[in-house]
C-alpha cells in the first residue's frame, strides 16, 4: 500500500493508474476504521482493480461544541488495517493542504434533504460533508466511490450532489455493519463506557421493533414511530433527539410507509452522540 499525503502527490498517483487503464474506487473516511469501513473496501474491491482510501478528520463538518478536537486519531493503526484489507492508496491530507485559506469561500448546499433529521440537529453538517467530498472526488476523480448505510442521510445527499452537480461517479451502498449485539458499529463508540454501551444498544432494538411492526402489516407511519418512541424513552440516562420515517431519497417525512421507506434515529448517551437507521 502507498501511503501519500499531499494533494499533487495523489493526482500523480491516480494519473499512473488511470494511464494503465485501471479502474478506480475510492472510501472516503475520516479513520478511526473499524468493520464497517473495512467491509466498504471489500465492496471498492469488488467493482475496480484500485482502491483509494482518505483518512481526513474534516472541521468543515463539526460544530464549535462537537467532538473534533477529541475525536479517535488512530492513524498507524488505521495504515495497518487498511493495508490488510487491500488498499491500494491511502491519502492522508492536512488540514493546511485541503484548506490553506482557513475556511473555504465556496461551500455545497445540501439543500432540502440535508434540513431535517441530521442537518436540523448539526446545522451545517452536511455542508462540511458536501464540500469535503467534493473536494475528494476532484482530486481522487474515482469512478465509483463507496459510502455506508450507517449514514443514510449523507448517502442522500451524496446522490443528489452526484446527480444535480453532474460528477462522474458512481455511488455503491454497502450494508450497515453491527456488533452482534445489534450496535450499529461507529467511530464514537469508543467514548462509551460500558454501562453507556448497554443503554447505547435500545436505539437499534427500537429502529428493530419498527421494523418487526412493518412486516406484520403496519403501514402507518405514525403508529411505526410511536412504537419506537415509547422504547427511547423508557431508558433513564438515553436521550432520543430523532426517530422519523421517511423517503430515503428525499428525507422527507412519509405518512404511509413503503418497502424503501427508511426508519432514522439519533440518540445521545452521555457526551456521545449516535446515529442509527434500518431500511423497510
Ligand atoms: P466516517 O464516519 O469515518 O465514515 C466513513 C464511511 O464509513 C461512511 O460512508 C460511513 O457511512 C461508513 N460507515 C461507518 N460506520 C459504518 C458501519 N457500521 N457500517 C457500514 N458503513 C459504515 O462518513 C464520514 O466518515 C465522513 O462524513 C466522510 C464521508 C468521510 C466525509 O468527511
Amino acid at each position: 500500500m502507498q501511503q501519500v499525503e499531499t494533494i499533487s502527490e495523489m493526482r500523480h498517483a491516480v494519473a499512473d493508474a488511470r494511464s494503465k487503464g485501471k479502474g478506480i474506487a475510492f472510501v472516503p473516511t475520516m479513520g478511526a476504521l473499524h468493520e464497517g469501513h473495512l467491509t466498504l473496501v471489500d465492496e471498492a474491491k469488488r467493482v475496480a482493480e484500485v482502491v483509494v482510501m482518505s483518512v481526513f478528520v474534516n472541521p468543515l463538518q463539526f460544530g464549535p461544541t462537537e467532538d473534533f478536537a477529541r475525536y479517535p486519531r488512530t492513524l498507524d493503526q488505521d495504515a495497518k488495517l487498511a493495508e490488510d484489507r487491500g488498499v491500494d492508496l491511502m491519502f492522508t491530507p492536512t488540514q493546511a493542504d485541503m484548506y490553506p485559506e482557513h475556511a473555504p469561500v465556496i461551500l455545497i448546499h445540501p439543500g432540502s434533504i440535508g434540513k431535517e433529521w441530521e442537518g436540523a440537529v448539526r446545522p451545517h453538517h452536511f455542508e462540511g460533508v458536501l464540500t469535503v467530498v467534493a473536494k475528494l472526488f476532484h482530486i481522487v476523480m474515482p469512478d465509483v466511490a463507496v459510502f455506508g448505510q450507517k449514514d443514510l442521510q449523507q448517502v442522500a445527499v451524496v446522490k443528489a450532489m452526484v446527480r444535480d452537480l453532474n460528477f462522474p461517479v458512481g455511488i455503491l451502498v454497502a450494508p450497515t455493519v453491527r456488533d452482534p449485539d445489534g450496535l450499529a458499529m461507529s467511530s464514537r463508540n469508543r467514548y462509551l463506557s460500558p454501562k453507556e454501551r448497554e443503554l447505547s444498544l435500545m436505539l437499534s432494538k427500537a429502529l428493530f421493533a419498527m421494523r418487526d411492526a412493518f412486516v406484520r402489516g403496519e403501514r402507518r407511519a405514525s403508529a411505526l414511530e410511536a412504537i419506537g418512541w415509547r422504547m427511547l424513552e423508557r431508558v433513564v440516562g438515553l436521550t432520543p433527539r430523532y426517530l422519523a420515517v421517511v423517503n430515503a431519497d428525499t428525507f422527507q417525512r412519509v405518512n404511509s410507509v413503503r418497502h424503501g421507506d427508511a426508519a432514522v434515529g439519533a440518540i445521545r448517551v452521555g457526551e456521545t452522540k449516535l446515529i442509527d437507521n434500518i431500511i423497510f
